[in-house]
Formats: C-alpha cells, sequence, structure tokens
C-alpha cells in the first residue's frame, strides 16, 4: 500500500479530532495512522475511514517507523516530543507555541510562506489561529501596497479554548437561564452572556501589559510574512462563540490601496472568500464560517482617519484553518 505513516498526537482533543476529520476528507495518503494521545485515553478507540484504531499512550518511543506527526496536545508535550519525533527520522507539526519563535523552525501559513518549509529540520510549526487567518489576508496585501501598521482586535470562540472551555460555557448558560449563579471551571468570569479580555485564560499578562495571544500576534505575523519592520498591536477578546474566530483588522499601507483594489486584490488570493455587500447586509459571520476551510473577508472600507488605512472584517473557522486544517496542508507540502 502507499502512502504515509501519520501519527496524531492529542487525538481525542478539538484539534486532533478536526486533524483525523481533513487527513479523511483530503485523502491524504496514510499507509497506516496511529493514534497517541495520554494515560487518561487508554482504552479508548477512535475511527479512520471506518476502521477502528486504538488510542496509544504517547511515549518517547511512539515514533519509531512514523514519517509525519502532527501534535496537538499542548505546548509542555511538544516540547518534550517533539525532538524525539525528529530524532526518529519523523517531521513534526507542531499546533503549540512551543517552537514557533524558534529560529530554527519554519513557521508555516502554505498561503503565505509555503517556501519556509524547506527549512525545517524535523519540526515545523503551525502558527496561533488567530495569527492564521489575519497573515492569509494580509499577505496579498503587503505584497501590493507595503503593510506598515496593523491594529487588530480578536472575537475568539470559546473552542479555541479546548473541550472543556466549551462544556464550561454550556453549563453557564443553563445556569444563567435557570436563575443560578454561574460557576467558572475554565474561564476567569462566566463566559455565557459575557466578552472576557483576555487569552489564555490563566497567566495571560505579559510585562508590557499585554497578553501572550496578543504577543504571539505580533511576533508570529512579523516571522510568517518575513517583515519585522510591521508594527502589528493586538487586543484579544473571548466571546460567547462555539466556533470561528472574527478580527477587526485596520491597516496602514506605505502605497494607498482603495477598497475596491483591496477587494480585486483579496478575490484572487488563494484560501481567501470575499463577502463584502453591505448594501445586501452580506459579510462573513462566524456561524457560516464554522466547517468550513477558507477564510473569509468582509466590511472592506478605506479608513476616515487614516489616508493610507483600510478596514475590514476577517473570520474563519479556528479549528480547520487556525489549527487542523493548517497543519494538514504543511503536510502535504511535505
Ligand atoms: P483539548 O481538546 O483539551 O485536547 C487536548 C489533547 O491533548 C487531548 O487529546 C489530550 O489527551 C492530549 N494531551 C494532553 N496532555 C497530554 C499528554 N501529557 N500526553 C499526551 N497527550 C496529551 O485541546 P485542543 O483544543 O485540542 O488543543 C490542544 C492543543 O493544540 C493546545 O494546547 C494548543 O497547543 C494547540 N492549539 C493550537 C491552536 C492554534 O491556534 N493553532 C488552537 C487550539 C489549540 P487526553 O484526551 O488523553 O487527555
Ligand atoms: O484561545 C484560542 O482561541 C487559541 C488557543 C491556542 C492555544 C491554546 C492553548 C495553548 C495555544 C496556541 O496555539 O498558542 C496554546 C499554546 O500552544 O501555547
Amino acid at each position: 500500500m502507499s502512502g504515509k505513516t501519520v501519527a496524531v498526537v492529542g487525538a481525542t482533543g478539538l484539534v486532533g479530532t478536526r486533524m483525523i476529520q481533513v487527513l479523511e476528507q483530503r485523502n491524504f495518503p496514510v499507509k497506516t495512522i496511529k493514534f497517541l494521545a495520554s494515560e487518561r485515553s487508554k482504552g479508548k478507540t477512535l475511527k479512520f475511514h471506518g476502521e477502528t484504531v486504538p488510542v496509544e499512550v504517547l511515549g518517547k518511543d511512539s515514533f519509531k517507523g512514523v514519517e509525519v506527526a502532527l501534535f496537538s496536545a499542548g505546548s509542555g508535550t511538544s516540547k518534550t516530543f517533539s525532538p524525539c519525533a525528529a530524532a526518529d527520522g519523523c517531521v513534526a507539526v507542531d499546533n503549540s507555541s512551543a517552537w514557533r519563535m524558534d529560529p530554527n523552525v519554519p513557521l508555516v501559513v502554505p498561503e503565505v510562506n509555503a517556501h519556509d518549509i524547506a527549512k525545517h529540520h524535523g519540526i515545523i510549526a503551525n502558527p496561533n489561529c488567530s495569527t492564521i487567518q489575519m497573515v492569509v489576508v494580509l499577505k496579498p496585501l503587503h505584497d501590493a501596497a507595503t503593510i506598515e501598521r496593523v491594529v487588530v482586535a480578536t472575537y475568539q470562540a470559546v473552542s479555541g479554548a479546548g473541550i472543556k472551555a466549551l462544556d464550561d460555557m454550556m453549563n453557564q448558560v443553563k445556569d444563567d437561564l435557570a436563575g443560578r449563579e454561574p460557576s467558572c471551571q475554565v474561564f476567569p468570569y462566566p463566559i455565557a452572556f459575557n466578552c472576557i479580555p483576555q487569552i489564555p485564560q490563566s497567566d495571560a499578562f505579559t510585562d508590557n501589559g499585554y497578553t501572550s495571544e496578543e504577543m504571539k500576534m505580533t511576533n508570529e505575523t512579523q516571522k510568517i510574512m518575513g517583515d519585522p519592520s510591521i508594527r502589528v498591536t493586538a487586543t484579544t477578546v473571548r466571546v460567547p462563540v462555539h466556533t470561528g474566530h472574527s478580527e477587526v483588522v485596520n491597516i496602514e499601507t506605505k502605497k494607498k490601496l482603495t477598497a475596491d483594489q483591496a477587494r480585486a486584490i483579496l478575490s484572487k488570493a488563494p484560501g481567501v472568500v470575499v463577502q463584502d455587500d453591505p448594501a445586501h447586509q452580506i459579510y462573513p459571520l462566524a456561524r457560516d464560517a464554522a466547517g468550513k476551510g477558507e477564510t473569509f473577508v468582509g466590511r472592506i472600507r478605506e479608513d476616515i482617519s487614516h489616508p493610507r488605512g483600510l478596514a475590514m472584517w476577517i473570520v474563519s473557522d479556528n479549528l480547520l484553518k487556525g489549527a487542523a486544517l493548517n497543519a494538514v496542508q504543511i503536510a502535504e507540502l511535505l
């Protein structure tokens, strides 16, 4: 049988299960599949193309004979185990923040910097979900007009914080509707019927007042676009949406771009769909983007406060293009 021996690390998680679906849907050439998770998943099974596959407990020897491993089991697990995979001749495509800013590790969004994959030494990093959907849209605009500054505010879905976070939101909705005080297992405050300007939910704030999620958007954008001169300031906010991150993005370019020019450029950009017809109330929505692989952009307009400014609204499925799909696209390029 032709195809690769592929491992999914964190196979039982929200991102891991999406990775399995994307491998199936895109008919990734798999000879053998291996599902890995923690001790908690011992004895569990998962399906792949209709076959039942046992979930194995991740260990240092899990990667013998594996050619590609897709990691989504947190940064601590990646720090420990992706070097083990690389040492066994496997290429690890890592969804965590563990290696993203390591100069020896390419940080890749295929539509933007596929060429960087060639520089890998056994580990390739997948960016943060909020960064991915933004750079897919910004790269063609940067090529056309040189982006000098980005001001972004995110509206991030609860699924970005994992399975337990989704349970937390649903329990809080039930509590609220029943007139009970909502309890918080994951978030510092109720996320139901609320917005929380702090991501992640713990140890978020850095010395400069930004959260680590916000600094990921700044640092990762510069690395992926290959341009450390692009200034990025982000405010990341958790909102009570199940799946689909939305972003208000405002850019300042060196060369003036009209809204029509930006729409024309983006309508030809790989992985991007322009949904922009205000007269008919057409613009991207998280509920529509959920389950789709593209990144959607609308509300494109010239900024009335800046002669070379553009404002837009960018939406994508945080678990697909923001995580699982981008990782599988990297594996396909390999
Ligand atoms: P999740 O639903 O909580 O799933 C976590 C997965 O990791 C589960 O399969 C879990 O296995 C496994 N795991 C946890 N600790 C482990 C260990 N010590 N050894 C082996 N497996 C372990 O979380 P998720 O939403 O899928 O996210 C997982 C990770 O993906 C995140 O921590 C983050 O690093 C990354 N992520 C990236 C993005 C992005 O922006 N690109 C977005 C979301 C997540 P058990 O079921 O056995 O516990
Ligand atoms: O909160 C979100 O919407 C995205 C979350 C991403 C995430 C969650 C836990 C750990 C990450 C990430 O990809 O940056 C990490 C991490 O690996 O640090």
